[in-house]
């Protein structure tokens, strides 16, 4: 058995991220040479753009040096970031000791005993039948590396809206006999059997942007070939969480401190937090002074932290009798866990009858 780790969509950038970014990446490296990994595999989106490829690629690859001297080859394919705003041919880049693969449609790379088939991302993939691939050889493992989206595993949107990535069809892993495919590009880790395939996403390897479908552990697989093929993930532990928070604020523009306390609390150092400020408010200027104070609170328990304000703002509405009985009645039916679906109803709740109340109020004028 030959053991492989596959990770993806790092999007290593430039900036304020950087440092985070290769804290992970240092934590990949350890992992592929405390388990004695034949191969690393790094299934696209590796740089957050063509710019931060170019900027930091000398820097990255001096990283890779211990890995590749303890025996372990890094390959690595270019996803659909390595192309925004590229002005040269990924082709053209010599990115030693990495085995940069971005010879489209594809190129193939035999290492620890492994076939790898590595396509780097394209629009299409619709010309793979016609893709000159050899025989699949007796007793060697096929490994196909792709960053694509495939519409059997993933059925949701495009995770990115100004980059779309292109459709990988599940006969295409029958017709290459792949016994392992290390996709990248979701996300969110997924894992199914397609073509015959283990067909596996590991998820992005951090958080990336404040997005709820950045949420859970970030993973790699670690996968053992062989006769059979069996994968297994790790989580990160440098990665953090993204947490994502909606609190009311009451009409005077404050948040109850006991919850902003609970989230506080729950936070780590590596955690990207997003706190989403609802309700209706007599003074916007209010609402804003207290997303500034929670800002501070939650930046000194994480790594970042973003406070939004999504209030509407209705002057005089504390004064009006009904208000005052509706919020008397429904602050008293507050549930504790700000998490739980009970929470996220009663906020909807309030925010309607909120909502109703103002309007009437405008129309009653
Ligand atoms: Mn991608």
């Amino acid at each position: 058995m030959t053991k492989i780790i596959h990770a993806a969509d790092l999007h290593i950038e430039e900036g304020e991220e950087k440092a985070y970014c290769y804290s992970v990446l240092d934590e990949i490296i350890a992992l592929a040479l405390s388990e004695k990994a034949r191969a690393l595999v790094l299934a696209g989106d590796l740089f957050d753009s063509f710019g931060d490829f170019e900027a930091l690629r000398s820097e990255v690859c001096l990283k890779f040096k211990p890995l590749a001297v303890a025996g372990c080859s890094i390959i690595y394919i270019p996803g659909n970031h390595e192309s925004r705003g590229a002005t040269a041919d990924l082709t053209a880049y010599n990115l030693d000791p990495v085995i940069f693969a971005a010879a489209r449609p594809f190129s193939i790379v035999e290492a620890g005993g492994i076939e790898f088939i590595c396509i780097p991302h394209s629009e299409t993939y619709d010309g793979y039948r016609d893709w000159k691939v050899p025989q699949k050889k007796a007793g060697v493992p096929r490994i196909v590396v792709a960053h694509a989206l495939n519409s059997t595993i993933y059925t949701g949107p495009d995770e990115e809206t100004d980059t779309k990535a292109g459709v990988m069809d599940d006969d295409l892993f029958a017709r290459l006999e792949a016994d392992y495919a290390a996709l990248g590009h979701i996300h969110a880790g997924r894992q199914q059997t397609l073509g015959g395939a283990t067909v596996c996403y590991p998820g992005s390897a951090r958080v990336w942007r404040a997005h709820p479908r950045e949420a859970g552990p970030k993973r790699v697989c670690i996968v053992e070939t062989g006769e059979t093929t069996s994968v297994r993930t790790a989580e990160l532990k440098t990665s953090g969480f993204y947490k994502e928070y909606r609190l009311p604020l009451n009409l005077s523009g404050a948040v109850n401190p006991a919850a902003v306390e609970k989230i506080a609390l729950g936070l780590s150092g590596l955690d990207l937090v997003k706190v989403i400020l609802t309700g209706i408010v007599e003074d916007e200027n209010a609402a804003k002074t207290t997303a500034e104070a929670l800002k501070t609170r939650l930046e000194s328990k994480a790594r970042l932290a973003l406070v939004e304000t999504e209030t509407i703002v209705a002057a005089e509405l504390s004064s009006n009798s009904l208000t005052k009985a509706f919020l008397a009645e429904i602050d008293k039916l507050e549930p504790g866990d700000t998490q739980s679906e009970d929470y996220r109803r009663w906020l909807l709740a309030r925010q309607y009858g909120l909502e109703d109340l103002a309007a009437h109020l405008v129309e009653g004028r």
